[in-house]
């Protein structure tokens, strides 16, 4: 391989005592990616001259396995991976790869994946850029053109692959600039090069479309999904792109969303328009991923009864059942926007009759942006465990992505994903945990967040045991460290607007986003109750309403999210709200100066380059989380007059 890439899970492999040696069978016809892989594995130094023992293929359409599913075991000298179809045998020698990054044995197993789709979508933009991107620019685009640099495009699909990410899109939801439009030619010919690299590692390329094209493409003068030649301009559409990539996944949407076109222009709901673009690609068996992240973003500040949270609900409960088969709605994790700590958005459980993805965000923009450390798996993990109640107690949101609809099914997992041209793929060392743990997740959705966390360093570095404890606790705890020295008890927001980063505690209060937390002199919260406020928590089934509605019984971490309450309200830790603001903004830098000196602990165990990666990375948290310290406690010193029991630095 041409391209000089930092050592990554894929090109660290301790081999365990217990296997000495590998050899291969190609008694059956290895796809020629897998033949690769065995290539560069076979080269690397420490399985050269060894005879012993021998790795096989078989492929066997076990019923149980489906398309994508593996089966191991080690018979004495020989590990046998059996699968139905060459994809199935990369992802098991991809889980070999992992287990003997562990120093683990071969046990006997049979793994399916736990969703159809696990998919990324990439925001970038065809000038380079990426919108929330914070590893360089982009691996695809420059200067509103392919970069043509195919070897990192390998490289990216061997990445995915190895986590088994089975789709991506690689342009941004916002599609602007006409003359840059992927579904065409000049560009459509580079796309089809791209699908076809992805195709050889088993991943489905799609792209993001501008639901007002045929406009701003100056070829017709209404974007209505019911007006007929409308219809016939996506059909030909679609009848273009399929002659160019006969397998292409279909199309990401985003419309109706933040000043992006859609069908309420014309009347239409969101039904008429997905399916509308379900129908011209429904012949290749070609899929719509429709966003629901649409709400109201002219909002009025003035008016409390309009809240950014009920949005998706509001606008897709009520059609769930349809959309066709072919669609399917893509929801955020949470009502309001991928922040350190939200509710989970009701919408899972809600539509029963409607294929559903749910959508993370691995690119860390209100969580970092990649300068401070964030492993973003046990969030995720908190996730996919909620339990909606839809149909009583135990209805998680994997269950309800695994159940809803019967048939078909096309549910998945998908995320915003964390690369650019970096060296080390996501600029900040540590991220790539989150990148590696997405996909993870996304096969085995029981995996713990210590467990993958285990896998990644095991794969990414060698470190002597006390080592690999320091960096699993620092990577542990970020998240609650990051919440604490930001904004508190799930209100969010408060960061600078436009960028995201770094405290402006105001910032978006009297804007036009939806993104308050009413902050006055008496107390703090937004109020979502039925009772007294927006009614929001009646979107959720009554175990979870009565959860939320009550102050009595809503979770301390979620209690500005759901209600406005005085500074002196109690907590169910027994303090105040203001008391936990301030101490909270103390103790989470601390941990921060903690990850420095813990950092520093490891020094000589780690590449040069990547303990410089992540110490330098570590002052610019450590100045960030200060300033979010300082301007918090500050504002609210200010606001409610009251003093800090601990007597400590509060600016007046
Ligand atoms: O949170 C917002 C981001 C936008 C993004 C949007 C979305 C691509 O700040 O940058 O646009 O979400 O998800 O569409």
């Amino acid at each position: 391989m041409s391209v000089n890439l930092d050592k990554c899970w894929l090109n660290h492999i301790h081999i365990d005592h217990s296997i000495q040696s590998y050899a291969f069978s190609t008694e059956t016809n290895l796809s020629k990616t897998l033949e690769q892989e065995l290539t560069h594995f076979f080269a690397a130094e420490k399985v050269q001259d060894s005879k012993e023992a021998q790795l096989f293929f078989e492929m066997k359409p076990l019923a149980n396995l489906g398309e994508e599913g593996f089966r191991m075991e080690q018979k004495e000298n020989q590990i046998i991976i059996t699968a139905a179809t060459s994809k199935g045998w990369l992802y098991g020698f991809y889980h070999l790869l992992r287990l003997f990054s562990q120093g683990k044995p071969v046990v006997e197993l049979e793994s399916i994946p736990d969703n159809r789709f696990r998919m990324v979508n990439h925001w970038d933009n065809m000038d380079g850029s990426i919108e929330r991107g914070y590893a360089g620019d982009s691996i695809f685009f420059r200067d509103n053109q392919f970069r043509e640099d195919w070897d990192r495009v390998r490289e990216y699909a061997r990445l995915l692959a190895s986590v088994s990410i089975n789709a991506l899109t690689i342009n941004n939801v916002n599609v602007h600039q006409v003359e840059t439009y992927l579904i065409r030619e000049p560009l459509l010919s580079q796309v089809a090069k791209a699908a076809e690299i992805f195709r050889s590692y088993g991943i489905k390329l799609f792209l993001s479309i501008n639901y007002a094209a045929p406009i701003e493409m100056g070829e017709l003068t209404t974007a209505d999904p019911l007006d007929e030649t409308v219809q016939a301009w996506w059909q030909q559409a679609a009848d273009t792109i399929y002659a160019k990539i006969s397998d292409f996944g279909g199309f990401v949407v985003k419309a109706d969303s933040e000043n992006r076109p859609g069908p309420f222009t014309y009347g239409r709901n969101h039904a008429d328009g997905a399916n509308m673009l379900g129908r011209a690609i429904a012949p290749y068996q070609g899929v719509v991923f429709w966003r629901c992240f649409v709400y109201d973003n002219h909002q009025d500040w003035r008016n409390r009864t309009i809240d950014r949270a009920r949005a998706a609900y509001d606008h897709f409960a009520p059609l769930d059942g349809e959309f066709l088969d072919n669609v399917v709605l893509q929801i955020k994790n949470g009502p309001m926007d991928f922040q350190v700590r939200e509710a989970v958005s009701p919408l899972f459980g809600a539509l029963k009759k409607t294929n559903q993805i749910l959508e993370f965000q691995i690119t860390q923009e209100y969580t970092g942006q990649q300068k401070h450390i964030f492993y973003l798996v046990p969030l995720w993990k908190e996730v996919l465990d909620f339990d909606t109640h839809a149909e009583g107690e135990g209805s998680t949101i994997q269950k309800v992505l695994n159940r809803y609809p019967e048939h078909p099914s096309l549910n998945g997992i998908t995320a915003v994903t964390n690369v650019g041209l970096d060296n080390n793929w996501t600029g900040h060392k540590l991220s790539q945990a989150n990148f590696y743990g997405f996909g993870r997740l996304g096969w085995d959705a029981s995996l713990t967040a210590e467990e993958i966390l285990e896998e990644w360093i095991a794969g990414t570095f060698t470190l002597d045991d006390a080592a690999k404890e320091v960096l699993k606790e620092i990577m542990m705890t970020s998240r609650y460290v990051y919440e604490e020295y930001t904004s508190p008890l799930g209100i969010g927001w408060m960061v600078e607007p436009n960028h995201h980063y770094g405290p402006n505690i105001d910032g978006y209060e009297y804007s036009m986003w939806g993104t308050y937390h009413f902050s006055d002199r008496n107390g703090l919260g937004v109020d979502r109750t039925v009772a007294t406020g927006t009614g929001y928590t009646s979107q959720y089934y009554p175990e979870n309403f009565e959860k939320y509605e009550h102050i009595e019984t809503c979770p301390d971490e979620l209690l500005l999210f759901f209600h406005h309450v005085p500074y002196t309200h109690v907590l169910k830790s027994g303090k105040t709200v203001i008391q936990h603001i301030y101490d909270t903004h103390f103790v989470g830098v601390e941990a921060v100066k903690g990850y420095q000196e813990k950092w520093e602990s490891l020094k000589g165990q780690l590449a040069e380059e990547d303990y410089e990666n992540v110490r330098l990375r570590l002052i610019e948290q450590m100045r960030c989380a200060t300033e979010w310290r300082d301007q918090v406690n500050t504002y609210y010193y200010r606001k409610s007059g009251v003093v800090d029991e601990k007597n400590r630095i509060i600016y007046p």
